[in-house]
């Protein structure tokens, strides 16, 4: 059995949906294989869709697309996705007007939603499998790994001009109107562009991103999963990104990351209680993600940690989206000797933690963790990986 923590390879994923492909389609192999990771977002919470500055990396968790091109435009796609039960499967025509209107199975629509704004075409029928070790709604990003796993498998049948920001727009569109997900652009762009090694300050008003280097031995990234998803998700992120919508448009602002913490104090009069506090949070967030990103330049990671916090009480105490779970498990990590930071990570409303800690202290971490959690976590020891690839088969 795996370690704690451990984290099973790509290959093993690839495996799985070779094996189910075979097993599907009459004992074919694939010729196409692609795959892109889900991510964990270090700090920059909800300050994608406001302009700011988010600082996530790619996991080594990855959705992968096995499959072939068919002769006609008939499309067959199996997934075996993890938290799934049994392969599920879903057949459409291109050539058929409604082929890539939403419907049911959901999973599907993520693959409609990419064929949709797929940026080259027009594109051939296939047949294909998809397989993951991103776990389903944790809140790593499964959505936006599978969206760029599919946008990744197309371009080997049916090449774009291969750009790479271009590509990530295309299925943070997918997301909007395939899913229903106002969702901003980091998930998206990090599943494409991550790279190995590296964290990634991006900026998401001009979409302009820099490296920074994360491959301290000494260092763990550890992500706690808390296995819940409370329901709020799907209400509260849009009604979020329209109070900062509100409090930008009351500063006079287009968008918050034009806003200073004076601005706001200037214009508290006239913002209700909550706006104030939502936008806060941001115009706060996005400081401190700078902040931060600089910190880890300088090895600076109990500055780091500290900031980590800081963006957990506030996302907890002024933009609300943090749940008790969350707290628990952030909270006791910081009661573990080696721990630099923690916080939660992603949307909010469940899904996991991440934390900063001393490699020497990540057996103790998780050990305590699941001594005070209430709930059963989920561990994963991270390492920065890889964005969106295409694999040999
Ligand atoms: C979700 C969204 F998809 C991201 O765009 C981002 O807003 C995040 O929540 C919060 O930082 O993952």
């Amino acid at each position: 059995s795996a370690m704690a923590g451990e984290v099973s390879g790509v290959s093993t994923v690839l495996d799985e949906a070779r094996r189910v492909y075979r097993e599907t389609f009459g004992g074919q192999e694939p010729t196409v294989a692609a795959c892109a990771p889900g991510r964990v977002n270090l700090i920059g919470e909800h300050t994608d869709y406001n302009q700011g500055f988010v600082l996530p990396m790619a996991l080594p968790l990855v959705t992968v697309m096995v499959g072939s091109q068919t002769s006609d435009r008939s499309v067959s796609i199996v997934t075996v996705a993890e938290g799934a039960d049994d392969p599920q499967r879903v057949d459409f025509d291109l050539s058929s007007s409604n082929a890539l209107t939403p419907g049911q199975p959901k999973w599907a629509n993520y693959v409609k939603g990419v064929f949709q704004h797929y940026r080259a075409g027009p594109l051939c029928g296939l047949r294909a499998v998809i397989a993951s070790s991103v776990p389903l709604g944790g809140g790593l990003s499964s959505s936006a790994s599978l969206e760029v796993a599919v946008y990744t498998f197309l371009q080997q049948l049916c090449p774009d001009d291969g750009d790479d920001v271009a590509k990530a727009l295309a299925c943070q569109k997918a997301e909007h109107t395939h899913a229903g997900m106002p969702c901003g652009i980091m998930d998206q762009f990090i599943s494409v562009l991550g790279r190995e090694g590296h964290a990634l300050l991006i900026d998401c008003r001009s979409l302009e991103a820099t490296l920074v280097p994360l491959t301290d031995p000494k260092l763990v990234v550890l992500v706690a999963n808390s296995n819940v998803r409370h329901s709020l998700t799907g209400s509260e992120y849009p009604s979020r990104r329209r109070q900062c919508e509100e409090a930008a448009a009351g500063l006079g602002k287009s968008s918050l990351r034009e806003a200073t913490l004076a601005d706001l104090e200037r214009a508290k009069g006239r913002l209700d209680g909550e706006t104030y506090r939502r936008a806060r949070h941001v115009i706060e967030e996005i400081e401190r993600t700078a902040q931060a990103a600089a910190a880890l330049r300088k090895g600076e990671y109990r500055e780091f940690g500290r900031l980590m916090v800081e963006s957990h009480n506030s996302l907890r105490d002024q933009y609300e989206v943090s749940c008790p779970e969350l707290d628990q498990l952030v909270s006791a990590a910081m009661e573990v000797e080696g721990v630099y930071g923690s916080r939660m990570t992603g949307g909010g409303f469940g899904g996991c933690t991440v934390t900063l800690l001393e490699a020497s202290a990540v057996d103790r971490v998780i050990q305590h963790l699941k001594e005070r959690y209430t709930g059963t976590p989920t561990f994963y020891i991270t390492t920065p990986s890889e964005g969106a690839r295409v694999l040999s088969l």
